[in-house]
């Protein structure tokens, strides 16, 4: 309790007299190193995943903001909550490394569960912009795990996610909150499932061998794909571009079924018509 009543009287340092409502912020995790946040970012299952938090002080995901007194998106301190709610996954928090530099102030913290709150600031106004807030070190037992930010801690409601600021947001205590000051959040989702794609559709005369194509097939967070394929004619092949004959004329449906390799491991099926021999065209 204490720990969380300093984070307050810290963040609430610089006060202005007029209201500032802002709306544009963005905080995201990002753990392939790129800097910025996609489906590709994702906790590693049963291993230990560097994750990254990265602050925008003075915009969302494509739109700048305004602080109405026009005092500056500045930041002289951070607060934020990760929450690992989803599937039941146990995670272990590890290792935070602040990224940001002057803030030497560390507001503590707290781990409960499988939510960590993290705090940090110093004397010094940092100018609007990106920044890269820190390093924690988050590791996953033996399950599929997500990572959200939370507004406010189910263990302390003293702890809240959000940033100290010249632009003193809705409350007027020079502090920006995450659910009341601005929403954009990123956190890291499961694993998203492949979309298959069998090209076509496909024609060809009697005893001619088609070649199917699943390149198209894809994967949001990148993972491999492995390709099944089936010919509606009781035949099956694997591999993104098999090559098939068929012995009878008529139509058929060709399906394939795209796999990837993510925790949990997801796929996706999709067919599409073939003509074989003298038949109408396909409509
Ligand atoms: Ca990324
Ligand atoms: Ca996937």
């Amino acid at each position: 309790m204490l720990l969380s009543r300093i984070v307050h009287l810290s963040l609430s340092l610089v006060l202005f007299l007029s209201a500032c409502n802002s709306s544009a912020q963005y905080m995201y995790l990002d753990t392939n190193g790129d800097g910025i946040h996609s489906a590709a970012d994702q906790l590693l299952p049963s291993a230990t995943t560097e994750v990254d938090i990265y602050l925008k002080t003075n915009t969302n995901r494509s739109s700048p903001a305004t602080c109405v007194t026009e005092q500056p998106f500045s930041l002289n301190s951070y607060s934020f909550i990760l929450r690992a709610d989803c599937d039941s996954a146990q995670v272990i928090f590890g290792r935070f490394v602040n990224d940001v530099a002057h803030f030497s102030t560390n507001f503590g913290g707290q781990v409960a569960g499988n939510e960590i709150w993290i705090g940090r600031g110093g004397g010094t106004f940092q100018a609007p912009g990106t920044y890269k807030l820190g390093t924690l070190r988050v590791t996953t037992m033996d399950r599929c795990a997500c990572l959200h930010f939370a507004p406010s801690s189910v263990a302390n409601a003293s702890a809240f996610t959000g940033f100290g600021s010249q632009c003193e947001g809705a409350n007027q205590d020079n502090t920006l909150y995450l659910g009341t000051d601005w929403f954009d959040v990123d956190g890291l989702e499961p694993n998203s499932k492949p979309t298959a794609d069998p090209g076509g559709p496909y024609s060809a005369p009697l005893a001619s061998p088609i070649t199917f194509d699943g390149a198209a097939s894809f994967d949001p967070n990148g993972d491999a794909l492995s390709f099944e394929w089936s010919f509606g004619d009781g035949s099956a092949a694997n591999g993104a571009m098999p090559v098939h004959t068929y012995a009878i004329e008529g139509f058929y449906s060709a399906c394939l079924t795209v796999t990837d390799q993510g925790c949990p491991v997801m796929s996706n099926t999709a067919c599409v018509p073939v003509q074989i021999g003298g038949c109408p065209d396909i409509p």
